[in-house]
């Protein structure tokens, strides 16, 4: 008999199948005034493969945060400047840390007093002495479980791409930074070609598995740099960062090529599935509802034109 497969096995297999590089490593900040203590758990954490930051000052917690994008917080009660339950209220009223998870490692015994400290959204409460191996165990399950909450906020449920919201507040971060580095940036709308009749053909399923190879091929094809997400039904989203409207051709001409040539079966029957595409530029169109309009319109000249194609 086969054990029924849970859902993070599912997700990690899916990830290694269609992302080749290796998953991150955990990111820690350690804050307690306690400085040999912080950097003892720190030690500890970064021996378990982790990468893990040490503080002894909450008040440099804020801004490093800016920088180290951390899974997860142990963090000290009792400190002189601001106690760890006050650091934690800030942390919460802050949209990007609103679920970043927060444990307190205190030698604080009294349960109501562990439980006035957990109110203001922490998420755990582990006592000091901790044993190095209990640490570990507590810290990586906590954050995998964020992880995986978080991959399925952000992900496509079909697919396993970013999803509408995410691929378009990635397109949001990446304009920015194009304005600020002066670079360029391409987005394209790449929509399937006559999809309702695969599906009126094959059935829905089957129109799922084209769904799915799709996915795989943008996913395979991309650099690191580029984000694909499904932008809804049969219509996916990538913004390749750092490219000009050239090259921006060029690749996704050459993954149009590459799909059209997968062979699809159902029921004994082969068929092939092109898509057409459509690409706007930053800094020609300056803003994420001014390169989506852009692109929607190239993608309609290109559905008129005959499929199949590129348009700009
Ligand atoms: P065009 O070349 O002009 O884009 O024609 P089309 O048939 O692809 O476009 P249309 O918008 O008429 O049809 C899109 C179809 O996509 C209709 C809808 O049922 C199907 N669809 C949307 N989401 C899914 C999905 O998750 N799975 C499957 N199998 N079909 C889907
Ligand atoms: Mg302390
Ligand atoms: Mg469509
Ligand atoms: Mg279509």
């Amino acid at each position: 008999c086969t054990k029924p497969i849970k859902t993070v096995e599912l997700l990690e297999f899916l990830d290694a199948l269609t992302n080749p590089h290796p998953p991150e490593p955990i990111n820690v900040l350690v804050v307690d005034d306690d400085r040999e203590l912080a950097q003892f758990h720190a030690t500890v954490l970064e021996e378990a493969g982790m990468v893990a930051k040490a503080v002894s000052n909450p008040e440099q917690v804020l801004s490093l945060l800016d920088t180290f994008d951390a899974d997860l917080v142990l963090m000290d009660m009792y400190m002189p400047d601001c106690s760890g339950p006050e650091l934690s209220r800030i942390l919460r009223q802050i949209p990007g840390h609103v679920s970043l998870p927060i444990i307190y490692v205190s030698s604080e015994t009294d349960v109501e007093r562990q439980h006035k400290a957990l109110a203001v959204g922490a998420d755990g409460f582990l006592t000091k002495p901790i044993e190095p191996a209990r640490l570990v165990a507590e810290v990586a399950l906590r954050a995998e479980r964020m992880r995986i909450l978080h991959s399925l906020m952000v992900r496509d449920g079909l697919t396993g791409l970013f999803n509408h919201n995410a691929i378009m507040q990635f397109l949001e971060v990446a304009v920015a930074n194009a304005r600020r580095g002066g670079t360029s940036l391409c987005f394209a709308m790449i929509d399937v070609d006559h999809f309702k009749s695969v599906n009126d053909t094959y059935g829905h399923p089957t129109g799922d598995q084209v769904l799915m190879a799709l996915s795989r091929t943008l996913r395979m094809r991309l650099r690191e740099d580029d984000l694909v997400g499904r932008y809804g039904g049969e219509e996916f989203a990538v913004v390749l960062n750092g490219a000009g409207v050239e090259p921006a051709k060029r690749i996704l001409d050459a993954l149009r090529t590459s799909f059209s040539n997968v062979t699809f079966f159902s029921d004994g029957q082969e068929f092939h599935c092109t898509f057409s595409v459509g690409v706007s530029d930053f800094p020609t169109f300056a803003t994420p509802d001014a390169l989506t309009e852009a692109a929607d319109r190239a993608l309609y000249r290109a559905k008129k034109g005959g499929r199949n194609r590129v348009e700009i």
